[in-house]
């Protein structure tokens, strides 16, 4: 189906809504014009006002003239044959198939680092405790940036060098080290300082600071 219309994401909070951040950094980097709408959550509108642009109940939701697309990796999935910037998958088939992998375990799993450590973009939490099963969860998180940044990132700073869907999908947790502070191998350590550099992340990371100090 032919797309005519401004794309328009419906988004959470920047400072909280991580399934949100992953879509907007994704469609940011790929420098894609699209229109963004945001939903104030954890108020007694939220759901309602959430229905009105997608019957998933959920943010975040790509708005595509009468088509609605939920889901965060679908829409990163959207992004990446949609990018004017720049190309967000690999071009080697194999690192494709790698990114796509490792961002719908992302999307799949971690439940446990999700829930102990929510997202809190402008928040510092150092020395908050981590349990043994997300302690789990982080080194599972460190294997897995190890191993794309050893095997396909000699390009570049981020897990297969490039700038990927990996990369967005991967944001929120890259927030969350930031915010929570736990010990990290070094290769994690380093892709979380390049990661948390990225002009779409910190453009996010502004987004949310003036969320906050605005009351939007
Ligand atoms: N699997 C969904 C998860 C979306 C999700 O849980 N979104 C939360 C905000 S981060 C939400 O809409 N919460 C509002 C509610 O449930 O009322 C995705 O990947 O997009």
């Amino acid at each position: 189906m032919a797309v005519h219309e401004r794309p328009i994401l419906v988004i959470g909070d920047k400072n909280y809504s991580s399934w949100s951040m992953r879509p907007w950094l994704a469609l940011t980097a790929g420098g894609i014009d699209f229109e963004e709408v945001h939903v104030k959550l954890r108020t007694e509108a939220t759901k309602a006002t959430i229905l009105r642009h997608s019957p998933s109940g959920k943010v975040p939701a790509l708005k595509l003239g009468e088509v609605v697309i939920p889901e965060s990796l679908a829409i990163c999935e959207w992004a990446a044959e949609n990018a004017v910037a720049a190309p967000l998958l690999p071009a080697d088939p194999v690192a494709r198939a790698v990114c796509r992998a490792v961002s719908a375990e992302m999307h799949a799993g971690f439940a446990t680092l999700r829930q102990e450590c929510p997202m809190d973009v402008l928040a510092r939490h150092h020395g908050h405790p981590i349990s043994d099963a997300c302690r789990s969860d982080i080194s599972r998180i460190e294997g897995i940036w190890s191993h794309v940044r050893r095997d396909y990132g000699a390009d570049g700073p981020y897990l297969f060098g490039a700038w990927s869907i990996a990369d967005a999908m991967f944001g929120p947790v890259v927030s969350r080290f930031v915010t929570y502070g736990p010990h990290l191998v070094r290769e994690a350590a380093d892709y979380v300082a390049a990661a948390s550099h990225h002009p779409a992340y910190q453009a996010w990371v502004a987004g949310a600071r003036h969320q906050v100090a605005t009351g939007l």
